[in-house]
C-alpha cells in the first residue's frame, strides 16, 4: 500500500504538467474558444515546459470515425521528444485511426502478448503493430471493432515514454483490462505514463466534475513542491543518453 501510493505519487509528479494539460483540455472540451482567451492563454504558459502545443487534447471531446495521430521526434532546446499527438484518440466502434510519421524513426505497437507485452488492451482483440516508420509522411492505420481502452508504445522509445491510447466507444473504464493494473516489471518512465493515460481517459470518459478528479488534481499540487528538483534531473539525463541513439 505504502509503495503503492508512493509510487503513484512520483508518477503523477513525474508527469504533472502533462496531466495538467489533458485535464484543462477535456474539462471544456466544447465551449472552451470562447468562454476564457486570456484565461486559457495564461494556462498554459503555467506549463510552458512541455512545449508549444496542447497535444489536441480539446479535440478529444467526442468520439469520430477516423481519427489520425501525427508520429514525430521533436527537438526543444538539447532535449529530444517524443510524441504520439494527440496522447489519447477516440474513435467508435468499428472507427480506424491513421498513424502518420512526422519524423524520427518510431512505431506503434499494441500492448498486447501477440507483440511479446503484458496486455492492456481489451481481451479477444488481435495484436496490431505498425512495425518501423522511418519515411516522413508513412501511415499505419488500424481498424478497432471492440469497444474498449487500447493503450500502445513505439518499439524504440518505451522507455522514454512514447505511450499512447486509443478509446473505442464508450467503455465502462473499471471494466477494462487497459486500466487495472500497471504492470509493475515496467520502468518507472513507462508506468509514470500509463498512469498518466488512464487519468486522462477517466477525464474524458468520467466527465469533469468526478470526485475522482478533484482528488488527484490536490495531490499532484501538494506533490509538485517536493520534488521538482529531482524529476528535472532523471528528464536531463534521460534525454542526453537518448540523442545519441536516435534518428
Ligand atoms: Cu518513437
Amino acid at each position: 500500500m505504502e509503495t503503492n501510493r508512493l509510487t503513484r505519487r512520483r508518477v503523477l509528479q513525474g508527469s504533472g504538467s502533462l496531466t495538467l494539460l489533458g485535464l484543462a483540455g477535456c474539462d471544456a472540451p466544447t465551449g472552451q474558444p470562447t468562454d476564457e482567451p486570456a484565461g486559457g492563454e495564461g494556462h498554459s504558459d503555467d506549463h510552458a515546459g512541455h512545449g508549444d502545443s496542447p497535444h489536441g487534447h480539446e479535440q478529444v471531446g467526442e468520439p469520430k470515425a477516423t481519427r489520425e495521430v501525427l508520429v514525430n521526434t521533436a527537438r526543444n532546446g538539447d532535449n529530444t521528444e517524443y510524441h504520439f499527438d494527440p496522447h489519447v484518440t477516440w474513435v467508435d466502434v468499428g472507427g480506424t485511426v491513421t498513424w502518420t510519421l512526422e519524423s524520427g524513426s518510431h512505431t506503434a505497437t499494441a500492448y498486447h502478448p501477440g507483440n511479446d507485452q503484458p496486455r492492456l488492451v481489451p481481451e479477444g482483440t488481435d495484436a496490431w503493430d505498425s512495425e518501423m516508420l522511418s519515411e516522413e509522411g508513412e501511415t499505419f492505420e488500424h481498424t478497432f471493432e471492440t469497444e474498449g481502452v487500447y493503450h500502445y508504445y513505439c518499439e524504440p522509445h518505451e522507455t522514454f515514454g512514447m505511450l499512447a491510447t486509443v478509446i473505442v466507444g464508450d467503455p465502462d473504464l473499471d471494466e477494462q483490462t487497459a486500466l487495472q493494473r500497471v504492470p509493475e516489471e515496467k520502468p518507472e518512465e513507462v508506468r509514470g505514463k500509463l498512469e498518466e493515460l488512464n487519468e486522462i481517459c477517466h477525464s474524458i470518459l468520467d466527465g469533469p466534475h468526478e470526485e475522482e478528479t478533484t482528488e488527484h488534481g490536490d495531490e499532484e499540487q501538494e506533490h509538485h513542491e517536493t520534488e521538482t528538483a529531482e524529476h528535472g534531473d532523471e528528464e536531463e539525463k534521460h534525454h542526453s543518453s537518448q540523442t545519441t541513439t536516435t534518428s
